[in-house]
């Protein structure tokens, strides 16, 4: 079938709104017409070039919600008619990942997923007879996308699509990198560096799980006003400070804070975060992505004095089994989502919202098909 999609064709270039042609989904696949997505900071990342797994070209976007259209001769758990989120962490509950209970990172496609094809090795996309690549197994930038069944969860048919799309990626890792990475307890002194939708939601986790004090650290100080209704008590901006931030948020607290968030991808930042621990137990939690060749660096003093590094992936989330209980928190305002929707777009206007997100006017643009 044909698809409205906004192909990237190469590293560095905009997107462009082409019609691609769309495969039928084989056995374990499913086609979902997507009817709402975002543009998370990754997918800006990946356009940039400096993602060792990107490739072009190629059909970006993994923050988004639609409903199945069909589904291949396999598939048992989704249905046509059926509100999905696909995932960009699938879980298929059987390989020794999910088996472990130690972590989210399924690794039943991990190694297509990576290279842009479905587990047979071939795209479902094309473009004037020459394959398109998928992208984190969702490439929500296409209107009919095709996925693998373990790469969605079902979702209650009375939540807005425009909203819960937001647990494709944002939301979801911010809030789960609290409870799930650092299990963040009541007052706890804490640092967020990044204030856009993935600090936030850590931020919004935080307020939930009491912590004491929520320190958030941006260079854009627009980012404050946001920060404080989700729940901070603090802000610092790094460029007002002569000296490392590291040490501001030391003599701030009086000895570093109980956790920080990286949720920018710079490794000098994850350096400060790192250091701005408490020694003996202060723990440093990255979500951001680096870029190709980027390494993390600290005296490695700072860990032997019981500082500790940790990273979280979607925040540690097993989407198919927690997302539907996070669309339910939502449902019963538990969770905030209105609050990181700070701007509206036609699909077709994709281009200007990486703008505004480049620009740090933009928290997310809910793009309509
Ligand atoms: P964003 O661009 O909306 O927000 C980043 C924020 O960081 C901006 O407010 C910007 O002003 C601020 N910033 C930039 N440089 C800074 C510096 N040196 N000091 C202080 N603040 C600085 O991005 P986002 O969509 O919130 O994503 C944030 C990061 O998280 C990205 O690296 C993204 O790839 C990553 N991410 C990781 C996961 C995961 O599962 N690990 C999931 C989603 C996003
Ligand atoms: N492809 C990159 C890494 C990108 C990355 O770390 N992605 C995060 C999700 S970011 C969502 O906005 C993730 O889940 N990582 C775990 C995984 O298995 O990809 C690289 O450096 O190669
Ligand atoms: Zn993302």
């Amino acid at each position: 079938m044909k698809s409205r999609a906004a192909v990237a064709f190469g590293p560095g270039k905009p997107l462009e709104i082409v019609e691609i042609d769309v495969a039928e989904p084989k056995s374990k696949e499913v086609l979902v017409k997507i009817l709402y997505t975002s543009v998370c900071h990754t997918d800006a990342f990946t356009l940039s070039g400096e993602d060792p797994e990107g490739v072009f070209p190629a059909v970006l976007g993994h923050e988004g919600a639609g409903v199945v259209v069909s589904v291949g001769d396999e598939v048992t758990s989704v249905k046509p008619g059926d509100h999905v989120i696909p995932l960009y962490t699938p879980e298929c509950g059987e390989c020794e990942f999910c088996l472990s209970g130690k972590t989210n990172l399924c690794s039943a496609v991990r190694e297509t997923q990576g290279k842009g094809l479905m587990p047979d090795g071939t795209t479902r996309f094309s473009y004037n007879g020459e394959p398109i690549y998928h992208y984190m197994g969702t490439s929500t930038f296409s209107e009919y996308t095709v996925v693998n069944e373990i790469n969605l969860v079902k979702i209650d048919k009375k939540a807005p699509l425009d909203k819960v799309a937001l647990f494709g990626c944002g939301v979801t890792t911010g809030l789960g990198a609290v409870e799930n990475t650092a299990k963040v307890e009541e007052g706890a002194v804490t640092a967020v560096f990044g204030l856009g939708a993935i600090g936030l939601a850590v931020i919004q986790g935080l307020k939930k799980a009491k912590a004491k004090r929520i320190i958030a650290i941006d260079m854009n100080p627009d980012k404050w006003e946001l920060a404080k209704k989700m729940g901070a008590t603090d802000f610092v901006n790094p460029s007002e400070h002569e000296r490392p931030i590291q040490e501001v948020l030391i003599e701030m607290t009086n000895g570093g804070v109980d956790y920080s968030f990286e949720c920018i991808g710079n490794v000098e930042v994850m350096k400060a975060a790192l250091e701005a621990c408490h020694k003996g137990w202060g723990e440093s939690i990255i979500i951001g992505v680096a870029g190709a060749g980027k390494e993390i660096h600290t005296r490695p003093f700072q860990l032997v004095t019981g500082r500790v590094w940790r990273g979280s992936a979607f925040g540690g989330v097993k989407g198919r089994t927690e997302l539907p209980g996070m669309v339910d928190d939502f449902m019963n305002g538990e969770i905030d989502l209105d609050s990181f929707i700070t701007h509206h777009l036609n699909f077709t206007d994709i281009n200007e919202a990486f703008d505004l997100l480049h620009k740090g006017e933009s928290i997310r643009t809910i793009l309509t098909y």
